[in-house]
């Protein structure tokens, strides 16, 4: 039976305290509007309906009410689907859909009603799963990440998470080594923060000792990531951070950062095109518009205003007739037995993707690859017949020189001279 109880439950009355955030200048509102619109346009292009997209629609200001509408229908055939036919939906899968749904008004324990469980069910018990796994095999099914969204979602329904399952976790040694390593995600830690400032209201006074305890490494952790140009982690990171150091501001002491230096980092990146991935996009947006994931479940939808104008045409990224040269190396750093390395002159705005496809056409032997889309894009699985695996922990990491790269292969531009690894190694 689930120890965590979704039917039972006692909604709490959770007040959050958010700081009081400077509103982004009028003449700076095209900059959120362009991401808006990427986003939008995205709906129609990918192969899978993205609970994302919708949650960082849904949290802005300005809507597209048909294109929301036709996104959260199709999430709900999805879910009906994937559970019907036993498809892959992992725990933070779940939690997206589950928050994208609330972001709605519309109520996700209504979804599914398929083999005696709806969607709020479905995740308890894949939460339950992740929790077990950290205990049984000192690792996630999936990740810490996945982790996070899974119990901040569940609390924002009012689900009880018993302070026992939380402190067991708590207290793990995997868990207790990702949040210290000095490497630590500040993704994952941003979530995990936001899932923890969510149900410790759940606490006594006394467990709330042991939250607190985590809650401080982790914003001295994130706060640590602090760049001097206002950046938490990487540009990517950053909004999850804000909402992190947003939702926990009144509990803890952020006073060394500068919200509106990384405010205004942020807009000053969206016309260089670093936020043209609809995903990167969508988890930037909230930060932008003074909300976070807390606000899936307050928003007040017969408020909406159906006035995101979309007329304004896509800026198209331009590859030129100019060429240039890129080395690629591929390296087992596991099983040290191959490093292969290739020179490919291509078109000035390429992508890394065309590196490798060209690569491949070359020499099949040596650079042919794998992918899988994912929401972000292509994610490269294999590359010489050598496999990722989530049991091994073992991934294809891609790096500029010594540096990895902050996108994905369909996302980073290739520069003249370039020297990029794919590298076989661990997480
Ligand atoms: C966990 C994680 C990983 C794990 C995934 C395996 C695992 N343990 O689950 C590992 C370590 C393998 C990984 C690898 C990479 N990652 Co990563 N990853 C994440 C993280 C923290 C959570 C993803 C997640 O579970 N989301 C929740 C689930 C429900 O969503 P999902 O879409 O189903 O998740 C899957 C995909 O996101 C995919 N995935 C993970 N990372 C990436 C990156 C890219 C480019 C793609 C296409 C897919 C992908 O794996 C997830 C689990 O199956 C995110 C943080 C974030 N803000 O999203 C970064 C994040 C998505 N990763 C990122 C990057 C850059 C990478 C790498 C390109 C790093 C590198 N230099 O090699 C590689 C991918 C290389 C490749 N082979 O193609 C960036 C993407 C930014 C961008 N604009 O593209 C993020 C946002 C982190 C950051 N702030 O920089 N990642």
């Amino acid at each position: 039976m689930n120890r965590i109880s979704v039917i039972t439950l006692t909604i709490l009355m959770v007040s959050w305290q958010i700081v009081g955030l400077c509103p982004i200048p009028a003449d700076q509102q095209p900059l959120i509007a362009s991401l808006l619109r990427s986003m939008v346009r995205s709906i129609n292009n990918q192969s899978s309906p993205n609970p994302s997209i919708l949650i960082g629609l849904r949290l802005a200001q300005n809507h597209s009410l048909a294109k929301e509408k036709q996104l959260l229908k199709a999430l709900k055939d999805d879910a009906v689907n994937r559970v019907q036919k036993g498809l892959k939906f992992t725990s933070g899968e779940v939690a997206l859909y589950v928050m994208a749904i609330s972001a709605c008004c519309e109520n996700p324990a209504k979804v599914l009603q398929l083999k005696r469980k709806n969607l709020v069910q479905l995740l308890s018990q894949k939460v339950n799963d992740e929790l077990d796994s950290v205990e049984i095999a000192s690792t996630p099914l999936t990740n810490f990440y996945q982790i996070g969204l899974g119990v901040l979602a569940l609390c924002q329904q009012g689900a009880v998470i018993p302070y026992p399952l939380v402190y067991r976790l708590l207290s793990n040694p995997a868990f207790r080594d990702t949040i210290d390593d000095s490497q630590v995600s500040i993704d994952t830690i941003a979530v995990l923060a936001m899932a923890l400032t969510c149900i410790k209201e759940q606490f006594t006074w006394d467990q709330k000792q042991t939250t607190d305890t985590t809650m401080k490494i982790i914003i001295k952790q994130i706060l640590n990531q602090k760049k001097s140009d206002g950046i938490i982690g990487n540009i990517y990171s950053t909004g999850l951070a804000v909402q992190a150091l947003t939702v926990t501001s009144t509990f803890y002491n952020t006073s060394d950062w500068n919200y509106t230096q990384t405010i205004q980092k942020v807009l000053s990146e969206i016309p260089n095109g670093t936020f043209s991935n609809p995903m990167a996009a969508s988890q930037v947006i909230p930060s932008l518009v003074d909300r976070t994931y807390f606000d899936v479940t307050k928003l007040q939808c017969s408020q909406d205003t159906d006035n995101l104008d979309m007329t304004e045409p896509p800026t198209v990224p331009a590859t030129s007739e100019t060429l240039i040269r890129v080395q690629f190396t591929v390296t087992n750093a596991v099983a040290n037995n191959f490093t292969d390395s290739i020179t490919i002159s291509l078109h000035k705005g390429s992508v890394l993707l065309s590196v490798m496809e060209e690569a491949a056409k070359e020499q099949p032997e040596k650079f042919s690859f794998k992918i899988e889309n994912s929401s972000w894009g292509p994610f490269v699985t294999s590359i010489q017949g050598v496999g990722q695996s989530t049991k091994d922990r073992t991934y294809w990491q891609f790096l500029s020189d010594t540096t990895p790269l902050e996108q994905g292969v369909g996302d980073y531009v290739v520069r003249d001279g370039e020297n990029i690894t794919a590298k076989f190694t661990t997480y």
